[in-house]
């Protein structure tokens, strides 16, 4: 039956998209609670639920929801996630990393792996890091045909992994560079316009930055394979809100791009988007505001005789990055 659902965070990018994909899903929703910071509390704030009063994030309004969505930093679900979820409380669904890697917690693409969030006993399930949970909706089917070996991606991240500032900055230093100025940078590291960084989270030990570690560590737990071998290189390129992933898998069988192409086409949440000879494929201007994830330029990579394969995937950042695969959690669970 409807469900009193609330949003923490509901100025932001991904707050903002939750509310539309509750809609257009047709979630069943008896109450609609908007949270944000004091600073962006105390107005109304137009939805396709009706004009809502945004209300300042407080504990037993929030524990008060059914369900509650967390669209804010990791550092809040690390400081209200405990008193939230206590006896009594909403299932909450944690959108930040603080709790993605903690072994009681389900981590979830639902497509994928919905039993594990439906088992659990904690009223908390944590949403993948965007450019997992994107890469994944390829990666299931193929390694449920030829067995993933070890996985080698690249990927081209929109600005809106930052957020709302992230997809501003990017805005606005292409009209500056348009009129011949400087584009300022001060959520990347450096000027994005025409230029790609390949920075994105803050560097490790190991040299690999803590973005392309969490697609090894998320893929390991949502594929329930804790010693697939993963790489990633992560980049900020200068588009909007799709990212887009190069990836190459070995396999342990040897692999056939027809039946990869049939099983793709039979996935949930993917559009197989790959007619070379008509200049198709996976494209950020076409996979933005879409729900499916676009899989495309699917090859065999002969660097690993029969068992290589190639693939580009292109995937709405806020949608199946976040908003969506949040929303699809709750359908799921609660
Ligand atoms: C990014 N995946 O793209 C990270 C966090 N959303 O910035």
């Amino acid at each position: 039956g409807p469900l009193k659902v609330g949003i923490v965070g509901v100025t932001g990018a991904v707050g903002q998209e939750i509310i539309s994909v509750l809609h257009k899903r047709g979630f069943e929703v008896s109450e609609l609670k908007l949270f944000a910071s004091a600073r962006s509390s105390g107005k109304p704030m137009d939805t396709p639920f009706g004009s809502l009063m945004i209300e300042e994030f407080e504990l037993e309004a929030a524990r008060s929801c059914d369900v509650l969505f967390l669209a804010v930093s990791g550092d809040f679900a690390l400081e209200w996630v405990p008193k939230l979820t206590a006896e009594g409380g909403p299932l909450v669904i944690d959108n930040s990393s603080a709790f993605r890697y903690d072994d009681s917690v389900p981590l979830c693409v639902p497509e994928i792996n919905a039993d594990v969030a439906r088992k659990s006993k904690k009223r908390l399930v944590a949403n993948p890091n965007c450019t997992t949970a994107i890469a994944l909706m390829a990666l299931a089917p193929l390694h449920k045909l030829f067995g993933i070996k070890r996985c080698i991606m690249s990927t081209y991240q929109a600005a809106s992994g930052a957020g709302a500032p992230g997809m501003r900055e990017l805005e606005e230093g292409v009209a500056a560079m348009s009129r011949g100025e400087k584009a300022e940078n001060s959520v990347f590291a450096h000027p994005l316009p025409f230029n790609v960084i390949p920075h994105i989270d803050k560097f490790l030990d190991d040299m690999y930055t803590k973005e392309e570690r969490k697609v090894t560590w998320e893929t390991r737990k949502i594929m329930g394979m804790p010693d697939l071998l993963v790489s990633c290189t992560c980049v900020r390129i200068p588009t909007l809100r799709a990212h887009a992933e190069a990836i190459t898998i070995e396999c342990e069988k040897p692999v056939d791009v027809a039946a990869a192409i049939e099983a793709l086409k039979n996935s949930p949440g993917v559009k197989v988007t790959d007619d070379p000879a008509a200049n198709i494929y996976p494209m950020p201007l076409t996979a933005t505001g879409q729900y499916d994830v676009e899989v495309g330029r699917v090859r065999k990579n002969d660097v690993f005789g029969d068992y290589g394969l190639d693939l580009f995937v292109c995937g709405d950042q806020l949608l199946r990055g976040a908003a969506l695969n949040a929303v699809l959690i709750a359908e799921a669970v609660a």
